[in-house]
């Protein structure tokens, strides 16, 4: 498609602007269709920057490798230009929207020659949905034009539903790395290689996306943190739902009877697993609809309603294999684009961790450098062969366990929101919070033990990730937590409460005193999601304690291998524990919000010592 052809007199004014700014070759409107992520494929693949891989094994499947500075989300390059500082929080790199405007401009003027400007007109969530947002990207890497065929829905049908005045998102990209005429990329991954002058920016107040530098994951593909989460949160604030980094999971009994569950887990704590899990608990059926992001809405009939705003999975490779995900690689066996993962004789993919040693004797790691190759699936003694941010984007149709109403543009009716992190200690395995403001205040102090290796912090300091959305929300986080307080007030305001999810806090990654995991996790955790369903169902199955409704005993049976002893253990209140939780929170932690947080969070947090001094 052309620009002529675009029926939206804003979006063909904007595209127009920005194609006198970007001065590129041609334009090109997305049409979504396979003809046109073959012809993108082949442009790839002729530039040297795309592998096919062995059609008997992955058939449709490339593997690409990037840029050394470019294989991860560029945190310390990601901005939040609100007007004022203060709404951009302590959570947020906060710059001058008009500076940012200013030199991000001149950055862009002319970045796009000797390439094609691709705008993409796509829709987050199921196209036409009430609950599902459009956006616009314009890109010059058609290696994100793929990506975003398979992460959203892209096309015609979206322009349809966007009509002539609809609102979109606008979301600029460039890979800023033009071409002199002749030049090709000729098998370089093309970005700005100094870190230091990439940007992802975000304009809360404007809505819009601007990314310059990086071709990268969630820096490029801006569907995906950038809209559904930093710009979402914030419509979201605006018109009164939810933007949330959660899965969505479909649960069914022995009975027959379903309930859908979201969950918000910081990275590397197995969301995605959590979504596919295969249940050792007989009769129990689980589903996914999302591994990511959950967008809701209340309903008419008072409940949350949620979509997965993506249309695939963008997929951590190293670590999963047929024992930790069965279902993510049945997913990836064909129609996936592989990124940084190393390459065998055999023209397959590999990586740490994938269950199986690789074949043959050599093997191409993502550098692109030839290495021995490893007998088993550990990582070698050196370099990884596989980058640790190495991703599989695949299209979530694909996944054996996908929900049949996955793509339902009404929504799935959310019974229950998780909390969780990796907590050697204190955190119970399963803990359902007493109220809706003491849901959110666990929300509010989830975190992650993190080992000393990784950060120069002291080992067993937690680094708090309220919501699982520290990366991620688009506003001051004393402000988040306000609107999800004033949400469930609001229902039970209009004498809907009882319609509210239920709110557990989960953590499968408990240790005993020799530094074992307490707790078998993976396929064992259809026994926590079990409990947590009859909980939902009304069953008789808590005891009421201090910090929150935990399992009764003999409520969750033990799994193999784990004692009645620690079963209990895990399932009880560390007092000594959760008094050091409450002073660090209110030491170190809430104070950085200043008097953005909300005042009944402090009031939870002196309820909550009350009980455990009393
Ligand atoms: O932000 S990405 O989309 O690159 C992936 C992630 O961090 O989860
Ligand atoms: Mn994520």
């Amino acid at each position: 498609m052309n620009i002529n052809e675009l029926k939206h007199a804003g979006l063909k004014k904007w595209t127009e602007e920005w194609a006198a700014l970007m001065q590129p070759d041609s334009v090109e409107i997305c049409d979504g269709t396979r003809e046109e992520y073959d012809r993108m494929i082949k442009i790839l693949v002729d530039g040297g920057l795309g592998t096919p891989l062995n059609p008997e094994k992955k058939p449709g499947c490339y593997l690409f490798r990037s840029d050394p500075s470019d294989v991860a989300r560029a945190e310390s390059r990601t901005f939040i230009a609100s007007k004022e500082k203060i709404e951009a929080g302590p959570n947020n790199n906060w710059t001058d929207p008009v500076e940012l405007k200013k030199t991000m401009t001149e950055l862009y003027r002319g970045c796009m020659k000797g390439r094609t400007m691709y705008v993409i007109p796509f829709s987050m969530g199921p196209v036409g949905s009430d609950i599902a947002k459009i956006g616009m990207e314009i890109t010059d890497s058609p290696y994100v034009v793929v990506n975003m065929h398979i992460m959203t829905r892209v096309g015609k049908e979206v322009l349809k539903v966007l009509g002539a005045d609809g609102f979109f998102v606008p979301c600029i990209h460039s890979i800023a790395k033009p071409l002199a005429k002749g030049e090709s990329d000729n098998g370089k991954w093309p970005c700005e290689p100094d870190v230091q002058k990439k940007y992802i920016s975000h304009f809360p107040d404007t809505y819009e996306i601007w990314s310059y530098g990086s071709g990268y994951g969630g820096n490029a593909l801006l569907g995906k943190k950038c809209l559904a989460l930093r710009i979402a949160s914030v419509l979201a604030r605006d018109e009164g739902w939810l933007a949330e980094h959660m899965l969505i999971l479909k649960i069914t009994n022995p009975e027959g009877k379903v309930k859908y569950i979201t969950g918000a887990l910081p990275s590397a704590c197995g969301k995605t697993n959590l979504a596919m899990l295969v249940p050792t608990l007989p009769g129990w059926k689980v589903e996914t609809i999302g591994d990511d992001i959950a967008w809701m809405k209340f309903g008419k009939d008072g409940r949350l309603y949620a979509i997965n705003p993506e249309a695939g999975f963008f997929g951590v490779a190293p670590g999963t294999s047929t024992q930790s995900n069965f279902n993510a690689m049945e997913s990836i066996k064909k129609n996936t684009i592989f990124t940084n993962c190393g390459l065998t004789e055999d023209n397959d993919i590999w990586w740490e961790e994938i269950g199986y040693g690789a074949p043959g004797e050599t093997i191409i790691d993502w550098k692109g450098n030839k290495r021995p190759a490893p007998k088993t699936d550990k990582k070698p003694a050196d370099e990884p062969i596989a980058h640790a941010n190495a991703r599989f984007t695949a299209p979530a149709r694909q996944c054996p366990v996908i929900a049949p109403e996955w793509e339902d543009p009404k929504g799935v009716p959310i019974s229950a929101f998780l909390f969780g992190g990796r907590r050697a200690a204190t955190i119970p395995l399963v803990n359902q919070s007493k109220s809706w403001v003491h849901g959110v205040f666990m929300g509010s102090i989830t975190g992650s033990e993190i080992t000393a290796a990784a950060l120069d912090l002291a080992a067993g300091t937690v680094r708090r990730d309220p919501f699982a959305m520290l990366p991620f929300c688009g506003y001051n986080m004393g402000d988040y937590f306000n609107h999800w307080i004033k949400l469930g007030q609001k229902s039970e305001a209009e004498g809907r409460g009882g319609e509210l999810p239920k709110i557990f806090f989960i953590n499968w990654f408990r240790k005993n005193k020799d530094g074992k995991f307490m707790w078998p996790g993976y396929s064992e955790n259809s026994r926590v999601l079990a409990w947590i369903f009859d909980r939902c169902d009304g069953k008789d199955n808590c005891v009421q304690t201090a910090i929150g409704n935990l399992p009764k005993p003999g409520a969750i049976e033990p799994p193999q291998g784990v004692s009645a002893e620690t079963m209990n253990e895990l399932c009880s209140v560390d007092i000594d524990g959760w008094k050091k939780e409450i002073a660090d929170v209110r030491k170190d932690y809430y104070p950085q919000y200043g008097d953005r947080l909300p005042k009944v969070l402090y009031d939870e947090l002196d309820a909550i010592e009350k009980r455990l001094n009393g």
